[in-house]
């Protein structure tokens, strides 16, 4: 299959475009290296070290033995999208170029408009292009499953049948309770695309993904060239990769508030996995249709926990420390995503937590200088509230 990643020099999009290209798949990839930028804006870097796209591009082909096309611009600029649909012809599409964090979109009315601006325009643009160019491709869109919030009530896979005064109203939309603009952002793109599908008979995959983790996939082997980021600050570094390079540094492991938000949370070889799964088995024409993707739902502080233990283990004692919480959230509630779609279709989830989070530490006590130099980072100022100040230990 031809696949375009949108957004193939970032942490997923990295490891995705090796991990088809192992598959036998042609990939192909856009990317504008604005996560670069932002990072860098955070005061941070990646505890990996990373290539230069023009370094990884050699590298991919002597592993692989295939070029990986590459396109360097804006999903917003409308004549790049269409320059790029029409020379690579894709079969499927990968939407992963969107601006991850919860914290940057929080950090001033610029940072919130451009974080809504940059995910709607360019979802807008790719689902232009697939009409006007591929109408047959099909889109696979990272979601979140930040979207549906946390609410009191089980939540399905973005449909349930409800219910209103006696009346039946099947395959209702659940609603969606983001917790931040970027997560409101992502809100916005499902309607989008679903829509796009209602009228224009496009088909597509809208992955309500969990929080990510690790540092590689079998791909890479032992490359250092191919290696993907990792980030630990406060607005790009996610909770389990946050907390390993905070193990490898003996900086306490940080819950905010009570810490016992709960998430669905899966490995990047899960992730790999699985959109793999959503690519191989598309979805039908005009269809829209929606994925939970996540291995398990852990606690925040019972991660920390397990850190703490696999730490340990490899001689790094570490311990657990509850900041004030920079966010407005639920700190302690129900949760109960469901998640068959993708079993269903023949995942298997990694389920050895330990054994990844082993891994990673020993990946990243290799970069412990790194992680040294911009220990500043890891506590967080941004506040939901608008405040910028940093956050003490409770
Ligand atoms: P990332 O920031 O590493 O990757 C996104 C890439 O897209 C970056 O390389 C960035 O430079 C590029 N990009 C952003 N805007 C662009 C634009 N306008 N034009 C061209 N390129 C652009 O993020 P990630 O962690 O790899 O996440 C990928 C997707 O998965 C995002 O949509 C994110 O919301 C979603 N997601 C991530 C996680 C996670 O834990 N990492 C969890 C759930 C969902
Ligand atoms: N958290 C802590 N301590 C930390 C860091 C995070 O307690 O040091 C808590 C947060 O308050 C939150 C939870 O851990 O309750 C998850 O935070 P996170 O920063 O790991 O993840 P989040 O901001 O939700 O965003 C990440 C990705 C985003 C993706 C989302 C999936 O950056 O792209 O959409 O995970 S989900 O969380 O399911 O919405």
């Amino acid at each position: 299959m031809k696949i375009l990643i949108a957004g193939v020099d970032g942490y997923l999009g990295w490891s995705l475009a090796q991990h088809l290209t192992a598959r036998g798949h042609k990939v192909a990839g856009v990317d504008n290296f604005s996560r670069r930028v932002w990072v860098e804006e955070m005061g941070s870097w990646s505890a990996i070290p990373i290539c230069l796209m023009k370094e990884r591009l050699p590298a991919f082909k002597k592993r692989f033995g295939r070029e990986l096309r590459f396109w360097e611009g804006d999903l917003r600029d409308y004549d790049l999208v269409e320059r790029v649909f029409r020379e690579f012809q894709p079969d499927a599409v990968v939407h992963l170029g969107e601006c991850p964090s919860a914290p940057y979109s929080m950090m001033s009315a610029k940072h919130a408009a451009f974080v809504q601006t940059n995910n709607i325009v360019g979802t807008l643009n790719l689902i232009f292009a697939m009409r006007d160019i591929c109408p047959q491709a099909h889109l696979v869109k990272l979601g979140t499953m930040g979207e549906y919030g946390t609410p009191p009530v089980d939540i399905p896979e973005g449909f349930f049948d409800a219910e209103f005064r006696g009346k039946k109203y099947p395959k209702a939309v659940f609603p969606r309770q983001a917790g931040s603009w970027y997560h409101w952002s992502k809100v916005h793109s499902s309607n989008n695309i679903m829509f796009a599908c209602k009228i224009w008979g496009l088909r597509a995959t809208d992955i309500m993904q969990g929080v990510v983790f690790g540092t590689r996939i079998d791909a890479m082997g032992n490359d250092k060239q191919l290696l993907t980021r990792l980030d630990f600050d406060q607005a790009f570094g996610t909770a389990i990769n946050r907390f390993c390079c905070q193990a490898v540094i003996g900086h306490p492991l940080t819950p905010f508030g009570k810490g016992h938000q709960k998430r669905g949370f899966l490995p990047l070889r899960d992730s790999m996995q699985c959109l793999t799964l959503a690519l191989e088995n598309p979805s039908r024409n005009g269809e829209y249709r929606v994925f939970n993707q996540f291995e398990e739902v852990y606690d925040i502080t019972e991660l920390a926990l397990k850190i703490k233990k696999v730490a340990g283990g490899l001689g790094l004692p570490v311990e657990v420390r509850n900041l004030e919480n920079p966010r407005k959230e639920m700190e302690e509630h129900y949760y109960n995503p469901d998640h068959r779609h993708l079993l269903d279709l023949g995942y298997r989830p990694t389920h050895d937590i330990e054994t990844e989070m082993e891994v990673m530490l020993l990946d990243l006590m290799k970069c412990r200088d790194r992680i040294e130099a911009k220990k500043d980072v890891l506590i967080p100022d941004v506040q939901w509230d608008g405040r910028r100040e940093k956050v003490r230990f409770v």
